[in-house]
């Protein structure tokens, strides 16, 4: 049986005739539990209110600009049968209010002057809490009440103030940093007079985020760390001090938007959700160069660019779970393949390559090698050497695009995907052209070895010209690589097999290579994609031709 069910602004600590300043529902609107109704803006701390039930939003009881306060209704929720029970079992009709009443910074008052630690203070329910934006460094001179550092939770992004005026000492979390209440944020010098205004001033109010249930994963980190074990160019950062909330931001990360490029048109310079698609119309359209990714969402049909924000669902309601963290190479390659995957026009060709004369002459040379002890020759190496063969014979491959400029490239670096037990990385081969197989053979070995230690330095993975991606040890039979920007064009290959090939007279058992290669179409024509292809695929059947 259906109900109406009220939504109201929860427990949001000691803030009062809080501006609404995003509204996510409108009447007719289906909403699940833990959906966003609204985002509330005070001067400290954006959060958030999300339903706390499912069901059919029936009527808007405030619009943008509203001021509401703990208890103001916000939407009436029609919930029916199923979607009754879903919300109904975990959160009451109205809107819980886990967060903690705002405490004061945990800052030791300081009277003669001295060293004072400021300290994460009560931030609710709220625990890990990512740092996004610090604004002190060692040796500024900070007032009370000045930001040390903005905290984002997936619900709220809140300024954590200084309750002591002096200079700064010491820095104790950086970006990225974890924190929590209690966790210590910086140390500062207090003179005797700048002692004096903290005490007099009483501290200020943490920004305390609004009754939001607790996430069921881990927090997306804010800003991509240095790619240091990184396969791949390093990762996009994302602006975090400009004004957005907290599901603005949220959103941002999923398309890897950097936030200060992109433009506001909110009050008081807000960024709003709308200022994002139009900043990605604009790069999609070239009217505005920048960044853009999916980190893990998705661009989807219905209007040009309809961009929804990815699923949150909580997986624990459907059965026993366990979350695991991404690791770091995972993160940073995850965010270079959304964007290049978002934003290269690739198409990807196929070729077959007949290997069998190639495949008899490598183990034949293996063999004669074994007895010599020296290092084995892989099928890698031999398609590194085709590959420069045929990136020498066709330029616009061994290119990167740079504007309107295409940079053409006289060396040649190819880079190959290695799997390791932490995710996917590029180790590169430097002037393979100069190298022979059995070089490229050992150094491939090398490298793919450090690559699974976790060894590989940033340098043995940067300057690739173009870049093979090999499952043929694997299997498979075709796939679709990712080009690899700023390259242009990626091959891919997979396990070779025995296919019955016909010779004019005869079908003859032959053993085929699949290759598959994905190419950037702003820089390179399907013809010229597929002459690449057959090209690689002769050089292959009669590695002869390498020599020529
Ligand atoms: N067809 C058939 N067999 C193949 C083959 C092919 N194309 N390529 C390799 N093999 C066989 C080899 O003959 C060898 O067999 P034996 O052990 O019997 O000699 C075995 O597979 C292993 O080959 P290898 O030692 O030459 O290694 P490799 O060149 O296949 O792989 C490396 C090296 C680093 C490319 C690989 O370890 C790897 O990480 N591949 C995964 C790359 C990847 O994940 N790409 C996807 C990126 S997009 O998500």
């Amino acid at each position: 049986m259906s109900q109406i069910i009220e939504v109201k602004v929860p427990d949001i600590g000691d803030f009062d005739s809080v501006p609404v300043i995003d509204l996510f529902v409108k009447v007719g609107d289906s909403i699940k539990v833990d959906d966003a109704i609204a985002t509330l803006e005070s001067d400290k701390a954006t959060m958030d209110v999300p339903s706390t039930v499912a069901g059919t939003v029936k009527e808007v009881l405030v619009q943008l600009g509203s001021k509401v306060s703990e208890g103001s209704l916000l939407i009436k929720v029609e919930t029916g049968g199923a979607a009754a029970e879903a919300s109904t079992a975990p959160a009451p009709a109205t809107a819980p209010a886990p967060a903690a009443a705002p405490a004061p910074v945990a800052a030791a008052p300081a009277t003669g002057g001295g060293v004072v630690e400021v300290k994460v203070p009560d931030i609710g329910d709220f625990s890990d809490v990512p740092v996004i934006d610090l604004f002190v460094k060692v040796g500024d001179t900070i007032k009370v009440d000045d930001a040390i550092a903005t905290l984002e939770s997936d619900k709220a992004t809140m300024d954590v103030p200084s309750t002591v005026a002096g200079t700064v000492k010491e820095v104790l979390v950086q970006l990225g940093s974890k924190v929590s209440e209690g966790s210590l944020l910086i140390k500062v010098e207090t003179g005797a007079g700048a002692a004096a205004a903290p005490l007099a001033t009483p501290a200020p109010q943490a920004a305390v985020p609004a009754a939001a249930p607790a996430p069921t994963a881990a927090a997306a980190p804010v800003t991509a760390p240095a790619a240091a074990t990184a396969a791949l160019a390093p990762a996009l950062p994302i602006g975090s001090t400009v004004h957005a909330s907290p599901s603005v931001r949220a959103y941002a990360r999923e398309l890897g938007i950097d936030l200060s490029k992109v433009t506001a048109s909110g009050p008081k310079g807000r960024l709003v959700k709308e200022d994002l698609t139009k900043y990605v119309k604009g790069v999609m359209s070239g009217t505005i160069s920048g960044p853009v990714a999916t980190a893990g969402g998705g661009v989807t049909g219905g209007g040009v660019l309809d961009l929804l924000p990815w699923p949150k669902v909580d997986f624990s309601k459907f059965g026993e779970i366990e979350v695991k963290p991404l690791s770091r190479i995972k993160k940073i390659s995850g965010q270079n393949l959304s964007r290049n995957w978002v934003m290269i026009p690739a198409v990807t060709y196929h070729e077959d390559a007949d290997i069998t004369d190639l495949e008899a002459f490598r183990v034949q040379l293996n063999k004669e090698n074994e007895k010599g002890g020296g290092a084995k020759l892989t099928m890698l190496a031999f398609l590194v050497k085709a590959c420069v063969k045929a990136l020498q014979k066709f330029p616009e491959f061994n290119a990167s695009l740079d504007g309107d400029n295409l940079v053409l490239k006289k060396y040649f670096n190819i880079g190959f995907a290695a799997d390791t037990p932490n995710g996917l990385v590029v180790p590169v081969i430097k002037n393979a052209d100069k190298k022979s197989v059995f070089e490229i053979a050992q150094e491939s070995g090398d490298l793919a070895k450090q690559a699974r230690d976790g060894k590989l330095k940033p340098a043995d993975m940067s300057g690739a010209c173009f870049t093979i991606s090999s499952l043929g040890g694997i299997g498979g039979t075709y796939f679709a690589p990712i080009v690899n920007a700023p390259e242009v064009a990626i091959l891919g290959v997979n396990k070779s097999t025995m296919k019955p090939v016909w010779d004019g007279k005869q079908f003859v058992p032959r053993l085929t290579l699949p290759l598959s290669l994905t190419a950037d179409h702003r820089v390179i024509d399907g013809a010229l994609a597929t002459r690449f292809n057959v090209y690689v695929a002769q050089l292959l059947a009669d590695f002869r031709r390498v020599a020529l």
